[in-house]
């Protein structure tokens, strides 16, 4: 195995249909203290007729709690005040310096560092606002931002309420409890000697709101802050401290909980934003109040008893207790319960166990392509003592999830893979980065949309990086809806991080909100800890001496292990936790949570990198469990490009496509990796030149993940040389920050590259799969089905000089096997070449597909004999198409006069996707569909439309 180098830091898709569901309807905050609800006696019953005859069922109650929103237009000014502008809440500097005109697109050209100012500045966003109701009234009155980006002292009526330290917590701001704003070491040390809380979350502005108030959020710049910490960690360093010079970034973020690659990543730039990121809003209340509602299902194997916790967090205001009634309504699963419950004074929860009625029959949520995703509308009622009825209308999924690591015969080392409702699932999927630098542009349809193209290229799931953020609460909507299962990683990655004291409290709070907020949601099928801290520290990354190992593998202990585990456990009893990616799982544990080698093949999952090697052969990848990482870069098309760079920019070794590049040797990788197998381009003009180049990164890219992924697909049923049962493949990465080189498969913006359409045929359910092994070729079926199929193996070899096959066979009823990867196929390749008149390793190819009853087919593989670059016969084709319309599609009929091989269809900035492309054209004609996202005609398509093959590069 090579060994990976250390680094750091509609078959269209449609709009969503109206009315698609954005349900989201737990709320947030953290607490602490529970109480279990009891099945409801007699007494309470009065208790609920009086209140149902009282109130409409599905309204509140008077007496419910009143929210104002504070979002929309705040005041916006720099530290010494020379820039003032207007900018939306929930919003950004950047964004709202870009929207009134005062700044470029920041991602255009070099803008990214011309604009370090911006986030190297103290910002203040503030606004006076009316006091919308009686204050009087109310018992309690909160003022909630459910995320301050990140630094930040928050003031009403000059008065300061609190501060904030953490883009990932909710934070409810008051009076009583406010202090003073210090510099920060001082802040830290004032705060231990004293014993007080470190950090305060929770506020009561009854008594400093006026009718009139002024509310103001004084940020410290994110990069000062993070600077001055890392200096206020005097004991021993925490590295890395910045990151490489290639990726222009900032440094110390591991010093902030802030998103972490937004001081810079090797895909995306440095931009640590300054903002209010969500919702933020007055809350006022009297007596009780919910804060958190979640629910998660459970399968009790021996009774077959499905069941579901309802979890509801409160704080009750007052000395007294509040009795109550919760009723849960589940009429689909004629599920109708009633307890009676006790709150108590001040911040709790209380948790009611739910069994579902055994005769009706419970559908589970299944992952894309194994199954439907049904959700049963469930209702929970809130009737108390006090007042206000609450009623919460939520989506009930019931699926279970298991991590099976057990001995695995003829194998040393366990399996690691996840059992879905029972069932072994293959996962196939990619890695989630944020959608964008600035979250305030992350819109639920740009979610939709990239989430839609992940389905739509057969995956059914996707991790969540580490060093993003936690997704809004509509990422795991549509992944619910879609099947789409979420390995969720907490914010921590390829980086060493403090423990001390209130840097755990505010990791303690953020994990105990984001479980809270997030658990509900079916898609999430793992936590884990971070992303690449385990194996930074085995295999020391950051050249730690040996006798300091001790102290960084006890701090990381202390935050995965200590804290964020134990939290995990309490919060959520419904899946597994991990404490790293990659790992040695159990091995790792055993070994005291740090293994020696975290990328070991025979335990857990394995990231893997190698750009030096050639990446068509597949003896290079390691025969891992389970790869959750590995890819190869390409550039994103030129209509990308094009918005943010200029005519001087557009060569592959321009100062941008330098500057572009933030990973080392980045641009020189790609092109010895292209070397192997393809011509480089030569042509003089320098544009044509460029377009030839981002072409043929796509190309291989496609190339060199097609093969990789078909590899741990085939390696999913064999064991060889105690290697093997390979159960996932996430390739790195899904999506872009921005318009730059990167692993990504979705260009920011959404557009498919290459790699996005050879996706949609590694990942299909039923494929057929070929390599090589010392001359003989093998080709192997396999299948996502649930059940055996009895298929015809079509292999077609065509000679690059001709349109006709050369020679066919077909192979009658092999049997694939469900879910499973079996050797259906096996010849010498001298014997084939033999059958085949006149072939040659480079003059022929080798296509083959799968058919079966019941219009059963897999999509058409290939097996290419020698690299194209030496391949014979080759002639250059005339490509042509003709578009036309068809309701709300658009049909290519495509011509062609010779064989071509990786023919690209490209309309540039126009939105959409087409059925396939990327292709090997082996037929004269061709039809291809396009999914438009947006309105298009027939006439801009035609315009926009480039066609080009292998043969076109010159
Ligand atoms: C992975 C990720 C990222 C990184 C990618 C490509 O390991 O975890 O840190 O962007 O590799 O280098």
């Amino acid at each position: 195995m090579a060994v990976r180098r250390p680094r750091r830091g509609a078959a269209a898709v449609p709009r969503p249909p109206a009315g698609f569901s954005r349900q989201s309807c737990w709320l947030a905050a953290r607490r602490t203290g529970a109480a279990v609800g009891r099945p409801a006696s007699v007494l309470p019953l009065l208790l609920l007729l009086l209140v149902l005859a009282a109130g409409r069922a599905g309204v509140s109650a008077a007496g419910g709690p009143e929210v104002h929103s504070l979002r929309g237009s705040w005041r916006l000014a720099n530290g010494n005040g020379s820039v003032v502008l207007r900018g939306e809440v929930p919003g950004c500097v950047h964004t709202a310096l870009h929207r009134r005109g005062l700044i470029q697109d920041p991602y255009y050209r070099f803008n990214d560092v011309m604009y370090r100012w911006i986030s190297l500045d103290n910002w203040t966003y503030s606004r006076t606002f009316r006091t919308p109701f009686d204050i009087g009234k109310w018992q309690k009155v909160n003022l909630v931002f459910e995320g301050v980006d990140t630094v930040a002292q928050i003031l009403i009526n000059n008065i300061t309420l609190g501060r904030t330290d953490n883009m990932f917590n909710r934070y409810e701001v008051s009076w009583q409890q406010s202090v003073s704003w210090k510099d920060s070491c001082t802040y830290q040390i004032s705060e231990l000697e004293q014993g007080a809380p470190l950090k305060m979350q929770s506020f009561d502005i009854t008594s400093v709101i006026k009718e009139i108030s002024f509310v103001e959020v004084r940020f410290l710049s994110a990069v000062s802050y993070a600077a001055e910490q890392s200096r206020c960690h005097k004991a021993y360093s925490i590295p890395p401290a910045c990151p490489p010079p290639v990726q222009k970034g900032e440094c110390h973020a591991n010093f902030i909980r802030k998103e972490q690659c937004s001081f810079s990543w090797d895909w995306g730039p440095s931009f640590p934003t300054q903002g209010i990121w969500k919702d933020v809003r007055i809350e006022a209340y009297n007596r009780y109040h919910l804060i958190y509602f979640s629910l998660t299902s459970f399968f009790a194997k021996s009774a077959e008893q499905w069941s579901l916790e309802i979890e509801s967090v409160f704080d009750v205001v007052g000395s007294k207790p509040i009795e109550g009634l919760v009723t849960v309504n589940i009429p689909k699963l004629q599920t109708n319960q009633t307890f009676s419950v006790k709150l108590q004074p001040g911040e709790g929860s209380i948790v009611l166990h739910v069994n579902i009625n055994k005769s009706s029959t419970v559908e589970a949520w299944w992952p894309n392509g194994h199954g439907k995703q049904t959700g049963y509308n469930m209702t929970t009622t809130f009737i108390m003592e006090a007042g206000y009825q609450i009623e919460k209308f939520s989506k009930a999924y019931f699926r279970t999830v298991e991590l099976v690591q057990e001995p695995i015969p003829g194998s040393p080392g366990l399996s690691f893979y996840f059992r879905i409702n029972g069932r072994p699932i293959f996962f196939k999927g990619s890695n989630w980065i944020p959608a964008d630098s600035f979250q305030d542009k992350v819109t639920y349809d740009t979610l939709w949309l990239l989430l839609k193209s992940a389905a739509d290229a057969n995956m059914n799931a996707l991790r969540v990086w580490g060093g993003g953020v936690y997704e809004q609460d509509e990422f795991y909507d549509i992944c619910d809806e879609m099947g789409i299962m979420i390995w969720q990683d907490f914010m921590f990655a390829c980086a060493l991080y403090p423990t001390d004291q209130n840097y755990l409290e505010s990791v303690r709070a953020e994990v105990s909100h984001q479980v809270k907020r997030l658990k509900s949601h079916p898609s999430i099928i793992l936590w884990s800890g971070n992303n690449e801290n385990e194996a930074a520290i085995a295999s020391n990354w950051f050249s730690i001496p040996y006798a300091d190992k001790e102290v960084y593998i006890n701090d990381y202990v202390m935050l995965y292990v200590k804290n964020i585990r134990e939290i995990v456990l309490t919060e959520d009893k419904s899946r597994p936790f991990i404490a790293s990616s990659p790992t040695n799982g159990l091995k790792s544990v055993e070994e005291g949570w740090v293994s020696q080698n975290p990328y070991d093949t025979r335990y857990g999952d394995t990231h893997f990198y190698d750009y030096s090697s050639d990446c068509w052969n597949w003896t290079v990848y390691p025969k891992t469990r389970f790869a959750s990482e590995y890819g190869f870069q390409s550039w994103p098309s030129f209509s990308t490009i094009e918005k943010i760079s200029s005519t001087e920019d557009w060569s592959y070794t321009s100062n941008f496509s330098l500057h572009r590049q933030h990973h080392e040797n980045g641009n020189d990788q790609m092109l010895q990796q292209i070397a192997y197998h393809f011509k480089l381009p030569q042509s003089t003009d320098p544009i044509k030149k460029f377009k030839d180049m981002i072409y043929l990164t796509q190309v291989m890219q496609a190339q060199c993940i097609k093969t990789e992924t078909e590899f741990y697909r085939f390696s999913q049923s064999e064991i060889i040389k105690g290697e093997g049962h390979t159960m996932g493949a996430l390739y790195w990465q899904l999506n872009d920050i921005w318009q730059a080189p990167s692993w990504a498969s979705l260009e920011y913006g959404g557009k498919w590259k290459l790699l996005h359409y050879f996706a949609q045929n590694f990942f299909a359910p039923l494929l057929p799969v070929a390599y090589e092994d010392k001359g003989v070729l093998y080709i192997y079926g396999v299948s996502d089905l649930h059940e055996n199929h009895k298929l015809t193996l079509r292999v077609v070899v065509h000679a690059w000089s001709s349109l006709e096959p050369v020679c066919t066979l077909a192979k009658d009823r092999v049997t694939v096997k469900a879910q499973s990867a079996v050797p259906i196929y096996k010849e010498s390749v001298n014997d084939l070449l033999g059958r085949c008149r006149n072939c040659t390793r480079r003059s022929c190819v080798i296509t083959f597909w799968l058919v079966g009853e019941g219009g059963l087919q897999s999509p058409t593989n290939q097996h290419f004999l020698s690299s194209l670059r030496d391949a014979e016969g080759l002639e250059k084709t005339q490509l042509s198409a003709s578009v036309s319309q068809r309701d709300d599609i658009y049909v290519f009929v495509l011509h062609t006069t010779a064989v071509a091989p990786f023919v690209s269809l490209d309309v540039g900035s126009i939105k959409g996707r087409f059925s396939e492309n990327g292709f090997l054209m082996t037929e004269k004609k061709k039809v291809v569909e396009f999914y438009p996202w947006e309105l298009t005609s027939v006439e801009e398509l035609e315009k926009s439309l480039t066609l080009t093959s292998l043969v076109d590069v010159v």
